[in-house]
């Protein structure tokens, strides 16, 4: 691990990539004065950074709008002046949209927002070119929270939040830091509902752009980013062939219809299960077969769990589901398929490959579980492809360049981007795939609001 000394300014000490390795080899040829100068990161493994800056080109190549936004940035320094304080899982994605803020203007310093999903090789790409930056791979609770702290220490005028921990630590422990907090971001569903109810006590002390709720984000995240990725992740633990085998998918929500879809574009038949009505309707409309979780058990070869419940999947369910059925989840974290009742049906256990593990049970079936229940698009695959991220982060970008213009304007309360933005970065989308649409005629916007106009 990489020492750290918590007390300085990140703009002081963001040095060339040949000085912070050069250090961290001890290259003879540094001064006694840069070998004393502090580091401003703390990450797993400085050595990992050729392999981490392959992983963000790679990223970058595949998302355009956001790329597009860091061009126009260059020029115009929206977010000159600006400290940002980020706690974003580490992944390549997160790496493009930090490099997309720091050539607007920002200073940053960074963490993690959960200890499984920081990708080393890209936190030591990030900390050897510079970016003050506190993540790595397995940290334990304690390490996290030191990590938050530390991406304090400068004094940020922005926060930019996966799950709401930043806000919460500077409102709990740091109120004082509120004070030059122009505003903040939230990227999740669960970390805006924790905002709003903090919003609704009158307790939040800075505005907060929900940038979970912009159309181009959720919609894409869910059904495009965790319908993909779910397949993959299912794929990469098993590397069976879809084509004809039945795909019970519980739960046809975003996330469900997602995997629904592109499970069926492999060639599955689909049995979807749910316990809303019109969300059951609109799977049997999309065509698929429609059953309680109770029937669809012994005939499913698959199962994917979308629900966001918990207790999906449970004993009765194994009792009668086929030898050799596969059950994994994608929805709410690891509770959706009931372990504790299949290790009560278990003779023995073993990991067959990577987040795969074989339950052999009393009977003689053999039930697979993938990333023991966790969610096996993240933990199996690379989560949402960086296509579906360019927008999310191009989001999150425009959301800080908003509040570093106007929040000072702003009350303390969750604000949504404006519906027109998602209409811009879907053009914009549309645009660097080559797309092109029509546009109304000035007739047409006359006749639309032309309430006189009947048949
Ligand atoms: N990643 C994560 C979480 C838990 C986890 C094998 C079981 C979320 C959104 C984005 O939560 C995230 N547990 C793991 S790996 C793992 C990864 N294991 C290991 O054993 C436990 C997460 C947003 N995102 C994308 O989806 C794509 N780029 C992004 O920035 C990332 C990570």
């Amino acid at each position: 691990m990489a020492t750290v000394i918590h007390d300085f300014h990140p703009q002081a000490f963001r040095r060339s990539l040949d000085l912070v390795v050069r250090e961290r080899y001890e290259a003879p040829n540094l001064s006694e004065k840069e070998k004393e100068m502090p580091v401003n990161y703390k990450v797993a493994d400085l050595k990992l950074a050729d392999a981490g800056r392959l992983r963000i080109d790679w990223a970058e190549s595949r998302m355009p709008v956001l790329m597009a936004l860091r061009e126009k940035g260059k020029k115009e320094q929206p977010l000159k002046g600006m400290r940002v304080a980020g706690c974003l899982h580490v992944t390549k994605e997160t790496a493009v949209l930090i490099k997309t803020l720091v050539a607007a203007g920002a200073e940053v310093s960074w963490s993690g927002c959960n200890p499984l999903s920081t990708n080393d090789e890209v936190s030591a790409a990030l900390a050897a070119e510079g970016t003050s930056i506190y993540a790595w791979h397995g940290l334990s609770v304690e390490e996290f929270y030191w990590c938050i702290e530390r991406t304090l220490d400068f004094k940020p005028t922005l926060t930019l939040d996966d799950g709401a921990d930043l806000i919460f630590n500077v409102h709990s422990k740091h109120p004082e830091l509120a004070k030059t907090v122009i505003g903040g971001t939230e990227e999740t569903t669960t970390g805006v509902h924790r905002l709003r109810a903090m919003a609704a006590d009158g307790k939040l002390l800075y505005p907060v752009f929900a940038v979970n709720d912009s159309e181009t984000k959720w919609d894409f995240d869910n059904v495009y980013g965790t319908g993909q990725s779910s397949l993959d992740g299912v794929l990469r633990a098993t590397s069976i062939l879809i084509a004809g085998k039945t795909v019970v998918v519980g739960g046809f929500g975003h996330c469900g219809r997602g995997v629904a879809e592109r499970a069926r574009g492999l060639g599955a038949s689909v049995v979807a299960t749910e316990i809303k009505p019109t969300q059951a309707l609109k799977a049997l409309l999309e065509g698929h077969r429609v059953l309680p979780m109770d029937q669809a058990a012994a005939l499913g070869d698959v199962f994917v769990t979308a629900t966001g419940m918990k207790d999906v999947l449970v004993g009765r369910h194994f009792d009668v589901m086929k030898d050799g059925a596969i059950i994994c989840n994608t929805g709410h974290y690891d509770c959706e398929i009931n372990l504790k009742d299949l290790e009560a049906r278990t003779k023995s256990k073993r990991t067959i490959r990577p987040n795969n593990e074989e339950y052999t049970l009393k009977d003689g079936r053999r039930i697979y579980v993938l990333a023991q229940g966790r969610l096996v698009n993240l933990a199996a695959a690379e989560g949402h492809p960086s296509e579906v991220m360019d927008m999310s982060f191009s989001n999150q970008y425009l959301a800080l360049c908003r509040l570093a213009r106007d929040g000072k304007n702003l009350e303390n309360k969750v604000y949504e981007l404006p519906k027109e933005l998602d209409q811009e970065l879907a053009l914009l989308k549309l645009g660097t795939m080559g797309v092109n649409i029509d546009k109304l005629t000035a007739e047409q916007i006359a006749y639309a609001s032309d309430y006189s106009a009947g048949t």
